[in-house]
């Protein structure tokens, strides 16, 4: 049975609206089924519980009474380390196989080989071809995608370990590059160095906390090299991201459309279903549906397609499983990563077809249509014709769609905001906002990324944050669940700038808006896109670090993941702090067991490398604690600073007795 009422519940009313449904039918969902895991284990919680090998699990006693070392020898520095390097590490391959997913397509359109896919932006082809030293002078488009693609995939293939990937060296600012080279932490290949974390991590192997924890930063900036080619590369094929109107939430399923959610990441297949739904539209009013299909988004998917396109999203990760209590959801098809093995099982309650369709992510229950880009539009057609013959199983009593959505201006990647910028100051864009951070109208950025976590009220970190920070003049980028969040909050509007925006910021906002012609002031939170395109928040700091002549880690600019949940979201939390960007988790990640690596992550790190984790799971505070990092840096740039109280802890939990409850429970 389903229990609300003893979840975290969610900040979006629609969520809340469909949370009671789901409890008044007895129908699970992560919400409920958190409340039923608690409470959860204290071991694992602290990274205190090592399963590496069969003589496992082993535990250390986190308060020194019982045993403190594995069978195997293992202490609690290197059970803690092992394992979040570990973490790092899946999330690199999960974002560095969607990237090659995308490499591999854009080599296949330069071979003439794929006929459903084509190239969308010529210039930024040119541009990032340019950049990566790819002749492009008097070439054909093809020889340039072919050779970009090629050196692209040279990053999964190269075995000279002190040769950087090509992504990495090309794109980072030159001091920046250089302290992660004299480190030894820049990756050769982003195959070899996930096959190195594993083996470092393999039982009896690696045992010095430190140098996992340097391995783990290694393999985190092969995960950045991974968002990187693959945020790109989708630019070239599918368009950059340029501002544009969109809605978000529940309200944008159409009671009389063949409604078909799309879930997770890779945008190979969504773009398809987008281009070809148009044709089908006689076929779904001949099956009753008088408004045809109508395609909306779900998680990274839906963020990849509200950038590009306006797509609307229906929602975020975390009430993924929510679309289909509407009772109005013919079909949710999904790819990779992020998607809740329930689904089907939420599905069998209601009409809603769940199609899987990669090879290598099924879920029992689901039908499964094998996604094949040389078949790309015959698949995307077969997709669409099972949710329009599935329209007449709709059960009409059941159907309850909230009549909530939001406005959300939509399409900020570097490019787009550039763009804006341009309209102010058409000889050097970037200056405009160099002059609005160093006279303070622009305190600095900060930059939400990541995920929802049951173990939060659903986006309420976010929406905290964000509007305390926007307040006191911080312009607010934001992508992933992140950019939902915001995107359902209400945030991503011109009246949200009017309520929200400190005086500085607001009259920033509005003036390039105006000028740039878009209905207003720009929002006070800039959706820059997918989980995947946090490589576009590099993107902008790397300019502006470029422009300045300074480090990253000199910039006034900090990121948050304040509801962080996926292996993921560690490593992008990583190489955010390798760049130099002090980086808030709100959630606590599996290191409290070890005071080693805990001190590692957070004060080494700041020494080392200028970035490090900030851990405060309460949102008000751990805002402030971002605007009193920013006023540091603003500092020392010798920029005017707004007086502070006294420099606050970097790991710190809602509750002082928390770390010691997880413990010990
Ligand atoms: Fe235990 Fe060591 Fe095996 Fe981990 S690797 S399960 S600590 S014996
Ligand atoms: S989907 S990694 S929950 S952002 Fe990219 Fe959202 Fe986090 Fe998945």
């Amino acid at each position: 049975m389903a229990c609300a009422t003893c979840s975290n519940g969610s900040a979006d009313a629609c969520a809340t609206h469909m949370l009671d449904v789901a409890e008044a039918d007895h129908i699970e969902t992560a919400f409920s089924r958190y409340a039923k895991q608690q409470p959860q284990c204290g071991f694992g919680t602290a990274g205190l519980c090592c399963r590496i090998c069969l003589q496992g699990p082993c535990r250390i006693d986190p308060f020194g009474n019982g045993p403190q070392y594995g069978v195997c020898g293992a202490d609690r520095d290197t059970i803690v380390a092992r394992h979040l390097v570990r973490m790092m590490a899946a999330g690199t391959a999960a974002h560095s196989e969607h990237g090659r997913h995308i490499a591999l397509a854009l080599l296949h359109v330069g071979d003439h080989k794929l006929v459903d896919y084509d190239v969308h932006d010529d210039e930024k082809l040119h541009v990032v071809a340019t950049r990566m030293g790819v002749e492009t002078e008097g070439r054909e488009q093809s020889a340039i995608v072919h050779d970009l693609a090629e050196l692209t995939l040279d990053d999964y293939q190269n075995q000279d370990y002190d040769k950087p990937c090509h992504w990495l060296s090309a794109s980072l600012p030159p001091p920046r590059l250089k302290k992660l080279n004299d480190l030894g932490l820049l990756p050769h290949n982003i195959d070899a160095t996930i096959s190195q974390s594993m083996s470092r991590t393999h039982m009896g192997c690696d045992a010095d906390p430190g140098n996992l924890i340097l391995g783990g930063l290694r393999v985190a900036l092969a995960d950045l090299n991974g968002e990187m080619l693959a945020t790109e590369l989708s630019d070239v094929l599918f368009g950059t991201p340029m501002p544009v109107a969109s809605t978000a939430n529940l309200g944008v399923l159409k009671r009389n459309a063949v409604n078909v959610a799309v879930n997770g990441h890779n945008p190979l297949l969504s773009e398809i279903i987008c281009n070809v739904a148009a044709d089908l539209h006689d076929e779904a009013v001949a099956a009753g549906a008088p408004d045809g299909i109508n395609i909306v988004g779900v998680c990274c998917t839906g963020n990849e397609l509200m950038m590009r396109h306006g797509v609307p999203l229906a929602t975020n990760y975390l009430s993924q499983e929510l679309p289909i209590l509407t009772g109005a959801l013919e079909a949710m098809v999904v790819d990779v990563q992020c998607v809740m093995p329930s689904l089907p099982r939420v599905a069998a309650c209601f009409h809603t077809k769940i199609i899987t369709t990669d090879k290598q992510n099924k879920i029992t229950g689901a039908t499964h249509i094998e996604f094949d880009e040389y078949r790309a539009s015959e698949i995307a057609h077969e997709i669409l014709r099972v949710a329009i013959s599935n329209f007449k199983r709709r059960d009409q009593k059941r159907i309850d769609i909230p009549n909530i959505k939001q406005e959300a201006l939509v399409g900020f990647s570097t490019e787009g905001i550039i763009s804006a910028l341009a309209k102010v100051n058409p000889q050097d864009p970037l200056q405009a906002l160099v002059d609005n951070i160093a006279n303070g109208n622009i305190q600095g950025i900060v930059l939400f990324a990541g995920c929802n976590n049951a173990k939060i009220k659903q986006d309420e970190n976010y929406l905290v944050m964000a509007k305390s920070l926007a307040k006191r003049n911080v312009l607010v980028i934001a992508t992933g669940c992140a950019s939902g969040a915001f995107a359902k909050g209400g945030m991503m509007t011109s009246a949200a700038t009017a309520q929200y925006a400190g005086e500085g910021l607001a009259g920033v906002l509005t003036a390039i808006g105006e000028a740039a012609g878009l209905g207003g002031a720009l929002p006070p939170v800039l959706h820059m896109g997918a989980c995947v395109d946090n490589s576009r928040g590099v993107a902008l700091a790397t300019a502006l670090a470029n422009k300045l002549k300074v480090d990253i880690s000199d910039l006034p600019l900090v990121a948050s993941a304040p509801e962080a949940m996926s292996e993921k979201a560690m490593a992008i939390g990583t190489w955010s702090v390798a760049l130099g960007i002090p980086t808030h988790l709100g959630t606590v990640p599996p290191v409290v067991g070890s005071d080693t690596v805990t001190d590692l992550i957070t004060n080494a790190a700041k020494a080392q490398l200028g970035g490090y984790f900030i851990v405060d799971t309460d949102p008000k505070r751990a805002a402030d604690k971002l605007f009193a990092v920013i006023q540091e840096r603003r500092a020392g740039l010798g920029l005017s600073t707004v007086a502070l109280a006294p420099k606050p802890a970097t790991f710190q939990l809602a509750q002082p007795r928390t770390a010691s409850a997880l413990l010990a429970s």
